[in-house]
């Protein structure tokens, strides 16, 4: 196990940094009707780019929810112009191309993690190195895939990490309505794995969580289920209003643990980050952002196109669909 060496943690600052200023700009392009939904990422970016960074994009997957794309620029600019292109419903955004490991967005709840599972024992049966890491929530953890995809990745011992990102809620339903088990990571034990607890505010502790269990991937020795514990700083998404269940107090508590506070103190203490580093990373990430934003807007979307990957061949009743909206025959 190595813990992160300051430059990696400033890198990791950067991507969180990076991930909070866009998600506030697509907060407000939503509320203008520029783009679509939108997941905020806000409390969640020490998991996702502290786990990113633990990661090698050469060799190893990463299978993600919904609320993961901004923080995973580690794996290349191509995710940020995916996922815009997603927003903007362009098929096209369903589909990340090889070399980048990472799959698109999954929002049938933890349907995900059977395919880490599968992803990672598939990597085992070609002999090749590298683990699949599935980021999922607390709320998916009750859906049966869950526990199909734990079990056998235990039975199997597929280098998988089951990475569960617990921000306290899904949607509107509380964590303590969500389990009676002592913690989500306890679930490992059913499973055979390790269960690891770790403070999912803290980038350089999920760094060293995600890291030791690759490393116990790596060597043949299984999966693990890692535990994240944060606070969703934000509404669930775009069509959410939490003032009505998120308690004020609670959210006001959180806010004080932010992770970006966080790891921005520690880099200071070390003369690593000041005002000017963050002025011009705030900078660079909007222009990210507009340039990615452009390039989707640019790309020319058929009517009908949202059909084209559900079959191979139209059923009969997409073909009609697909007339419909196409104000064409069927093809
Ligand atoms: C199979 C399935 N059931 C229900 C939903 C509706 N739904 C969308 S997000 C969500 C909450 C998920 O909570 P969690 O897994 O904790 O992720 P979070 O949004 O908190 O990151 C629900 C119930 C869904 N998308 N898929
Ligand atoms: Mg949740």
């Amino acid at each position: 196990m190595t813990a992160p060496s300051d430059a990696r943690l400033r890198d990791i600052f950067v991507d969180m940094l990076i991930a909070r200023t866009q998600a506030g700009r697509l907060w407000n392009l939503q509320r203008q009707g520029q783009v679509g939904t939108v997941a905020p990422i806000d409390g969640h970016e020490a998991t996702i780019v502290g786990a990113a960074h633990a990661l090698d994009p050469e060799h190893d997957w990463v299978v993600p929810q919904y609320r993961e794309p901004l923080g995973l620029r580690r794996y290349g600019p191509e995710i940020l112009e995916r996922f815009m292109l997603y927003n903007l419903g362009h098929p096209a955004g369903g589909h990340i191309p090889e070399p980048i490991r990472v799959l698109p967005n999954q929002i049938a709840l933890a349907t995900q993690i059977p395919h880490a599972v599968g992803i990672a024992w598939g990597m085992t049966l070609r002999d090749e190195p590298g683990v699949a890491l599935a980021f999922f929530g607390d709320g998916s953890s009750s859906e049966g895939d869950f526990y199909e995809a734990g079990n056998l990745a235990g039975v199997l011992g597929a280098p998988v990490i089951m990475l569960c990102v617990n921000n306290q809620w899904a949607i509107s339903t509380p964590v303590h309505l969500q389990t009676a088990a002592d913690s989500f990571a306890a679930k490992a034990a059913a499973f055979g794995i390790p269960g690891v607890l770790v403070d999912g505010n803290d980038a350089s502790a999920v760094y060293d969580a995600v890291d030791e269990a690759r490393s116990r991937a790596l060597a043949g020795r299984g999966p693990t289920l890692i535990e994240a514990t944060l606070y969703r700083l934000g509404a669930h998404t775009t069509a959410d209003d939490p003032t009505r269940y998120v308690p004020a107090e609670d959210l006001e508590a959180a806010r004080r643990d932010d992770p970006l506070l966080r790891l921005r103190g520690y880099l200071e203490d070390r003369g690593l980050w000041d005002d000017g580093a963050q002025e011009a990373t705030e900078v660079e990430a909007l222009e990210l952002l507009d340039r990615a934003l452009d390039r989707a807007r640019a790309e020319p979307l058929a009517p009908g196109s949202l059909l084209d990957h559900c079959y191979a061949t139209d059923t009969p009743r997409l073909a009609r669909q697909r007339a419909d909206l196409t104000g064409g025959s069927e093809r």
